[in-house]
């Protein structure tokens, strides 16, 4: 499958954070818990050069728990923060909270020293389409002042919020980048909802997560699909027997393979097969 997914504007997208950059005294890279690689746009780093970065990882809710704790001890290990938050619930968000507000100190106490008055701290929000940002904002500011929607693609254009005098932050449009060199890269970001079912052949999408969750999550995937077997058997099996068992018939006997593809992608980003992580550290090595 070959996936890619780089519209116009996206393209517009990063001359916009670009240009706000120099506006922002630290950016938010938001990343999808269930796939901390996948998620990492290489292009965001290149723009931000020696900008003040906090990583937030997203959507935690719907990530195995062990795996989270893995990546939490890997992020440890390479000397990085990493913060997991729940954007709907608001888990994670103090301790977010808490390291914006170390970078606040740092800028006030930069301030003083120029003689420069007080001026609340700048943050722009950045990640892949999808993966929470608006949702972000709206839980840091206690309103709903940006649109969210369950698609990739409903931000499109920059907003500030102001969330108190003290912070102010900037909803950017979710971006990805012109080509994913690894195809597991563009499937894991077509399974969790960062690129628009549209473009995609949802039926060969929903087949490819069969398989990732017949090597990870087999007893899920039985269970919820009400299985008899899946060994020896391909993805593409797997969706038709899930097919049959969920009535998805269209006339002539045969099994509507659209239809419960998109009810397998629904139900995987809606975290009712269970909370699946896509990744583990280990992918990084390879
Ligand atoms: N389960 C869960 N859902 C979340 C979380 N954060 C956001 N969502 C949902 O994810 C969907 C996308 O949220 P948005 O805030 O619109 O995402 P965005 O990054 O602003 O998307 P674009 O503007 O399209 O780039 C919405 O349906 C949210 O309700 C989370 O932590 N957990
Ligand atoms: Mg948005």
């Amino acid at each position: 499958m070959n996936i890619q997914w780089f519209p116009g504007h996206m393209a517009k997208t990063k001359k916009l954070l670009l240009e706000n950059l120099k506006l922002v005294d630290v950016v938010i890279e938001l990343l999808d818990a269930r796939i901390p690689v996948s998620s990492k746009n290489p292009v965001i780093d290149e723009v931000l050069k020696s900008k003040p970065k906090i990583v937030a990882l997203n959507k935690s809710d719907l990530a195995d728990e062990k795996v989270l704790n893995m990546w939490k001890e890997w992020y440890s290990s390479v000397g990085y923060a990493s913060i997991f938050i729940n954007s709907i619930k608001g888990t994670g968000i103090n301790q977010l909270k808490n390291k914006m507000r170390d970078v606040m100190k740092e800028r006030i106490q930069r301030d003083r020293e120029k003689g420069r008055i007080f001026r609340p701290v700048k943050a722009m929000i950045v990640g892949i389409p999808n993966v929470g940002k608006s949702s972000l904002i709206n839980k840091i500011s206690g309103r709903g002042s940006a649109i969210t929607g369950d698609r990739p693609g409903v931000t499109r254009g920059k907003q500030w919020i102001n969330v108190n005098n003290e912070i102010q932050l900037l909803d950017t449009p979710g971006i990805l980048w012109p080509k994913f060199e690894d195809q597991r890269v563009g499937i894991n970001l077509a399974i969790t909802g960062a690129i628009k079912d549209d473009i995609l052949d949802t039926t060969e999408l929903a087949a490819s997560l069969f398989e990732i969750l017949c090597a990870n999550y087999p007893e899920y995937l039985v269970k919820r699909y009400k299985l008899t077997t899946i060994e020896g058997k391909t993805g593409l099996d797997l969706l038709l027997e899930a097919g049959k068992n969920r009535g998805c018939i269209i006339s002539g006997g045969q099994v509507d393979m659209t239809r419960i593809a998109s009810v397998v992608l629904d139900e995987l980003r809606g975290g009712k097969i269970g909370k699946i992580s896509l990744e583990r550290p280990e992918d990084i090595l390879h």
